[in-house]
């Protein structure tokens, strides 16, 4: 099935039916199935039959990425292994990945999830896609994929990484449309530029994600390409791609609600708030068969909006991001958690756990620094054993970030020390104007 135009459309009350009935059926299943959830009801004194109807959401317990990484790789699952066809993965704070696993089901309906995302942006069976997000554990490839596939669009599986080879297929294959971060379509768009090339393109769509952008930054986009720039939003642990996407009036991303329960809480009170007040978005998934999640804690903050969009749509709107309530950043769409560089820097021997990130956003581009004080002797050595460490280090950052940092290497003491808490990191990227 493609873009399911009745079930975008239903009325308020007809959502929030739908959501009870999900809810319920989901609320059971997850109880006799999943140890971790049964557990925790238990101990709250909730009972399946006490969750009828959305109101009753609250009784449940949240859900955080410290449980996922707990549970790792298979704790969660509500279905015999046999029946899981996918996993998918994201960095979690520190060591093992927060793992997400799929039934043929699940896959499905992301892919369903995906397409209608493509439609509201107006991609057809006519168009030809190409997917720029990385391929893999990553999300982004393989979801956007499935669901232009789904659609009927021809999809070129680009990747990322070679941005001339994408450069030359999107002119020799008259590409109508990409899914990629909107910063890396910014690159393109630069790249195109400097050699003479977008009159050569005949692109119409950018289905773009997977990091925070602005409207100035979609509106760049559009002018420099002459195209028509969406936002894509979703997170693995909840499915991938194809949570939410904004449509032609940008009033915000529908989220699917029949697939997705969302609500905004208070991520220091833990109280639901009231329609329309901003905090920390949680979802829980409805549909979902494989490793389904109660009350999951994005750490996105941001707020919700009912109301019908004037493109006649009635499922909830996610509004302009606001930052996240933990420390994770999201450099060129990884996440990023400083406890990371931390723990990269205690394989390197010289260096000291004191250390600073500072990222900024330079030319439509993500800037990540890091400074770090290492032993003072190294400085009183030769240059080249400095230069040996910061080599080294940039290695370690590599390998357990996933992405590459400038670093630089100073004396010990010349980063800001504090008695209390010590801030670690300085964001000066300006993304919620
Ligand atoms: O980024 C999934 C994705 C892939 C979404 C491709 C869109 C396109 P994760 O790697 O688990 O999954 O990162 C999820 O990235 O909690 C947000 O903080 C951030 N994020 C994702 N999309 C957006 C967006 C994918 N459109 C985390 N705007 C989320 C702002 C976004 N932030």
């Amino acid at each position: 099935m493609i873009w399911n135009e009745t079930k975008e459309c239903m009325t308020r009350d007809e959502i929030t039916v739908l959501q009870g009935k999900r809810l319920h059926r989901q609320v059971e299943r997850i109880y006799h199935n999943v140890e971790f959830y049964r557990k925790k009801m238990q101990e709250s004194g909730v009972e399946p039959g006490d969750i009828q109807t959305v109101e009753d959401l609250e009784k449940l317990p949240f859900t955080t990425y410290e449980d996922l990484r707990n549970n790792y790789p298979f704790g969660l699952l509500a279905v015999p292994r046999q029946e899981i066809v996918r996993v998918q993965a994201s960095s979690g704070t520190t060591g093992k990945p927060k793992v997400l696993c799929y039934t043929r089901r699940d896959i499905d309906i992301w892919s369903e999830c995906v397409t209608r995302a493509l439609a509201m942006a107006g991609v057809t069976r006519d168009d030809i896609i190409q997917v720029g997000y990385g391929y893999g554990l990553f999300t982004g490839g393989l979801g956007a994929h499935y669901g232009a596939e789904n659609l009927g669009a021809m999809v070129i599986p680009m990747s990322t990484g070679n941005t001339k080879k994408l450069i030359d297929m999107m002119i020799d294959c008259e590409v109508t449309a990409i899914a990629c971060t909107p910063s890396y379509l910014l690159h393109v768009a630069e790249a195109l530029e400097k050699e003479g090339l977008v009159d050569r393109i005949r692109l119409k769509y950018a289905i773009c994600g997977a990091e925070p952008w602005t409207d100035a930054m979609r509106e760049q986009i559009e002018q420099r390409l002459n195209i028509k720039a969406y936002d894509i939003y979703g997170l693995t642990e909840i499915m991938g791609p194809g949570v939410a996407c904004d449509c032609r009036f940008h009033r915000g991303l529908h989220i699917y609600e029949d697939h997705f329960l969302p609500e905004i809480i208070d991520p220091d009170t833990l109280e639901q708030k009231p329609h329309g007040e901003p905090g920390e978005l949680c979802i829980t998934t409805l549909t979902k068969v494989g490793m389904p999640l109660l009350r999951y804690r994005t750490r996105d903050l941001t707020s919700l909006e009912y109301g019908q969009c004037e493109c006649g749509r009635t499922m909830a709107r996610i509004q302009r991001f606001k930052g996240r309530s933990d420390d994770m950043l999201v450099i060129r769409g990884v996440n990023v958690f400083p406890s990371q560089v931390e723990h990269a820097l205690l394989t390197v021997a010289g260096t000291t756990p004191n250390y600073f990130i500072t990222v900024d956003r330079i030319n439509n581009n993500d800037t990540f620094d890091v400074a770090i004080e290492v032993e003072e002797r190294f400085f009183s050595d030769e240059v080249r054993k400095l230069e040996k460490l910061r080599s080294d280090v940039e290695n370690a950052i590599h390998q357990t970030v996933g992405i590459k940092a400038k670093v630089k290497l100073v004396e010990p003491n010349a980063l800001p020390h504090s008695e209390g808490k010590t801030k670690h990191v300085e964001d000066k990227r300006k993304l919620s104007d």
